[in-house]
This record gives structure tokens, sequence and C-alpha cells, in this order.
């Protein structure tokens, strides 16, 4: 008997050793230890022999089987880290496939639009402030010479939260709450962009919600010859350096001349196109000298103090700059109409 379980296990390690996959393994597991296997059948066997033979008998085919399972075990443990490398050898990825590209958003055009203007005016030597947009009537119209029950409110058509309050207008209370703070003092040298709300109806080029940017210098001897060169500057910075402006005779409240300033058009060179309805100019925005009434007003001395404001519509000047024909691709966003401007 001994001698069979001794040829049991020299096949039992031959067939181990061969095995090449963890199921080929298995299947001799099955074969030497299992219920139907030959180690199974020798214990059975034993009830045939003596009684005192059993134990010793037992003990040596015990010997055997254990030797048999730990062989198996060592050789699955082999078997399964050959079995991993030759999975990871087939997943090897080709680093020099390209990948999938990352979609990288941009900033807004009209954000753009606000940059550029206030790092030309930076470098000007302005500072850029700000005040809020839900506004009283009080900064809104009446310190800027619009007294209750003025025409010239009209001309703002406004949304009111309640009799006193509204959303701002345009951005000209920043005029006046950063007068106020200088406490009757000049220089004053600033640019205030932000949100504006007017109750006009939506078209190609109006917006009941559209931003704006404020100019105000005040300080002694300020003239209307410096408003011209500082927008002549803002314009060719802005345009291109052969681009010219035209000053108007217009009408605010808060100054005193007031102009409204054109652009040669970009679009014909001055010569006559469908934009700028065969005249060769463009308006884009409102100037002038701040009246002495809203100088006096803040606490500034109009015979000391001189100053000049001006107001343009951001988008109005993205449109001219960017070829935009219609306003509202500004607020819809739609994602075409903003990858056009992205920066490459
Ligand atoms: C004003 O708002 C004055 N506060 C500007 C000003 C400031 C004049 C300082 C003098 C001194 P106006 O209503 O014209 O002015 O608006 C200025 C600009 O805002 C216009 O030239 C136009 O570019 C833009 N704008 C006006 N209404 C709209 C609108 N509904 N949608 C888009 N842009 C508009």
């Amino acid at each position: 008997m001994k001698e069979k379980l001794e040829t049991l296990k020299t096949e039992a390690v031959a067939q181990i050793t061969a095995t090449e996959t963890l199921k080929e393994l298995n299947d001799v597991r099955v074969a030497y230890l299992g219920k139907k296997g030959p180690i199974t059948e020798i214990m059975q066997g034993m009830k045939n022999l003596p009684a005192e033979e059993r134990p010793q008998f037992g003990a040596i085919v015990n010997v055997v089987k254990n030797e048999i399972a730990q062989l198996i075990e060592e050789r699955q443990v082999v078997l399964e880290e050959k079995e991993v490398n030759e999975k990871l050898s087939k997943e090897q990825i080709d680093i020099t496939l390209p990948g999938a590209p990352i979609k990288i958003g941009s900033r807004h055009l009209l954000t753009k639009t606000v940059e550029d203007i206030e790092d030309l005016f930076i470098s000007l030597g302005y500072s850029v402030a700000e005040g809020p947009e839900v506004e009283s009537d009080h900064h809104n119209f009446e310190m800027l010479n619009l007294p209750k029950g003025h025409p010239a409110r009209d001309m703002q058509d406004s949304f009111y939260i309640n009799e006193d309050t509204l959303l701002r207008t345009h951005t000209s209370p920043v005029q006046v709450r950063t007068l106020l703070k200088h406490g009757g003092q000049g220089p004053v040298k600033i640019i205030c962009p932000g949100k504006v709300f007017r109750r006009d109806d939506d078209d190609a080029t109006h917006s009941h919600q559209f931003m704006q940017v404020e100019g105000l210098v005040v300080d002694e001897n300020v003239s209307m010859a410096d408003l011209k060169g500082t927008l002549e500057l803002f314009v060719k910075k802005t345009f291109g350096e052969s681009r010219e402006i035209r000053l108007r005779p217009s009408f605010f409240p808060f100054t005193e001349p007031s102009v409204e300033v054109d652009l040669s058009c970009i679009f014909c060179s001055g010569k006559g196109c469908g934009t700028c309805k065969q005249t060769g100019w463009i308006e884009i925005l409102g100037a002038g000298m701040v009246h002495p009434n809203v100088l006096e007003m803040a606490g500034f001395d109009s015979k000391k103090y001189t100053g000049f404001a001006f107001g343009m519509g951001v988008e109005r000047i993205a449109m001219l700059k960017y070829g935009v024909t219609d306003i509202r691709g500004f607020y819809t966003n739609d994602v075409r109409f903003l990858n056009q401007f992205k920066r490459n």
C-alpha cells in the first residue's frame, strides 16, 4: 500500500508541475483529492485493515494527501501570478495615441471687452470704481440734476422696486457716490463698469439689461479738449489708429455741454453703408462736461473744479469690434456663439 501511495504521489507531482493554467490545476486537484479520487478511495479501503493497523496507515495517507495539497497551493500562486502578468501584457496602453480633447471654457466676450477697456484706462491713471445695481432714486436721478418729475427721466424708462429704489438705469450714480466719497477734494479719475437695466424692448440692438462703462475726471482746469483727446485715444486703441470720432451736440441733465460721440463707420470707413445708415458714422457713447449742479450737490466747488464724464454701452462696443449683429447673442448663452470668440 505504501508503494501505491508513493507512486500516486510521484504521478501527482508530475501532473501538478505540468499544469499551465488554473483550470488544469483545478482538474488535477479534483482528480487526486476529490471525493472520487484515489486518496478518498484508499481512505475508504482502510475499513478492511485490521483495527490496530488503521491509525498508522491513516497517518501515512494523510501525509501524502497534505503534501499533494501543499504542492497544489504552491503551484496555484505561481499560475495566478502568470495569468495576471499575461493579462497585463495584453492590456498595455498605447501612450502615443492622442487623448480625448478637454473642452476648455473662455472669458465671455463682454468680460473681455470690459477688461480691455479697464486695462486701457488703468494705463492712463484711472482707478476702477463700483456701485450697487439696486440703487436709490436719489443717486440714480436726483443727485444727477434730475429731480422727481423732470421730463428727462423719460429718457431712461426704469424698473422701480419701490418709490425710492430702482434697478440703476445707468452707471452714472457711481459718479455721484465717488464724488461724495472725495468730500469736495479733487482730483477724481475713475471708470466704473457694470450692469444697468431699462424697460427697453429687446431687439437686435437693445436689451433690457446691458452693460455700461462710465468715465469721470474732476480736477482744476479740466476742459472739453481733455474729454475729446481721451475719447480719441480710447477709439484708436479699441478700433484701430485710422478711426476717428465726431462730437454732436446733445442733452444730458448731468452734463453741460453734452455730446453724443460718433465713430467713423468701421464697416465702410466713412463712405456710407447699411450699418451706418449711409451716414458714415455710428453713435457709440454719451459724454459732456460735468454739470456745475452735480459738482455742487456732491460738495465740490464748481468755480474751482471742472470735470468731464462719459458713458458707453459695452455691448455696442463689442458688437462693433467683433462684428456681432445681434445683441441677444451675448445673453442667450448659445455655446456656438461663445466658441467663436475663444482664444486658441
Ligand atoms: C447714458 O446712460 C448716460 N448716463 C451716459 C453719460 C454718462 C452721458 C456721462 C454723459 C456723461 P445713454 O442713455 O445714451 O446715456 O446710454 C449710453 C449708451 O448705453 C448708449 O450710447 C448705448 O451704447 C447704450 N445703451 C443705451 N440703451 C441701451 C439698450 N437698451 N441696450 C443696449 N445698450 C444701450
